[in-house]
């Protein structure tokens, strides 16, 4: 897969160098290029932003550096990947749809992603026209959540890794990707390993793993564990429960 990073903080993305996505990297299962906006500026103080039409708080991301680094990101991933080669669009921001797992499973299928980090208010909306319009990407704004953060970088953190975690051969047990939270609709089990017994520091409060799960009935333990999740859900994630079951209704599960 390759991955290309437009933002006007390549220092930001240093974290991508590191552990899974480092390894991945340097193995050849992914080819991440971080490029930064200011390269496509000509004037003196290589301005990305400008005061918004109508009026409002902040700046907007200017539409002419996004437009250059487009095309020359597309450019310089045709000559690798081929000339009909078309990448995902990605824009993080909190006016997106959700970013969800099974998102992060499509997104793990595609050649190629390229994502586009705004700060500020956001970039001229005519970017994302352009980027649909003209140049026919398929062009995604999500949201890792209903909060604000000062750009997307930490959001292209979270997403790459949710995705490139999912790329064959890129984590080692195959099986720890298909039977964790999100995964079904249900948020997971707790989980606990040795000792069975233990107290923490200064407290005199014995804690034991559950009985159940020492016991080696296996039948029993995944009772256990689906009823755990659907505790677990309906305390954490009411939301998600009502359209877990609403799954099971319609026979889905
Ligand atoms: C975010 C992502 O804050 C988030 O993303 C970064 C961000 C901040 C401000 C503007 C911006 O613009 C992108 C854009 O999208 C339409 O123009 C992006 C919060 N949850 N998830």
């Amino acid at each position: 897969m390759r991955i290309d990073v437009i933002t006007i903080f390549p220092d930001y993305l240093a974290p991508l160098d590191l552990s899974l996505i480092g390894k991945a990297r340097t193995r050849g299962l992914v080819d991440l290029r971080v490029h930064d906006l200011r390269a496509w500026t000509h004037d003196n103080h290589n301005s990305v932003d400008d005061a918004p039409f109508g009026g409002g708080a902040g700046m907007v991301m200017k539409p002419q550096p996004w437009a250059e680094a487009l095309a020359a990101v597309l450019d310089d991933g045709r000559a690798e990947l081929g000339a009909d080669a078309a990448p995902v669009l990605v824009i993080p921001g909190p006016s997106g749809a959700p970013f969800t797992q099974p998102q992060a499973h499509a997104l793990a299928e595609v050649p190629w992603l390229v994502f586009a980090c705004g700060r500020y208010e956001g970039i001229d909306e005519r970017v994302h026209e352009h980027a649909r319009e003209d140049l026919g990407l398929d062009t995604r704004v999500v949201s890792l959540g209903d909060y604000v953060l000062n750009g997307g970088e930490v959001a292209v953190l979270a997403i790459t890794e949710a995705v490139v975690r999912l790329l064959p051969g890129v984590v080692g047990n195959e099986a720890s990707l298909v039977e964790e939270s999100h995964e079904g609709g249900l948020l997971e089990y707790p989980v606990y390993t040795r000792p069975a017994r233990w107290t923490a520091p200064g407290s005199d409060v014995e804690r034991s793993v559950p009985d159940v799960l020492l016991g080696g009935n296996h039948a029993e333990i995944a009772r256990w564990r689906y009823a755990q999740r659907l505790a677990r859900t309906a305390e954490r994630r009411p939301d998600l429960l009502s359209a877990h079951e609403a799954s099971r209704a319609d026979g889905a599960r």
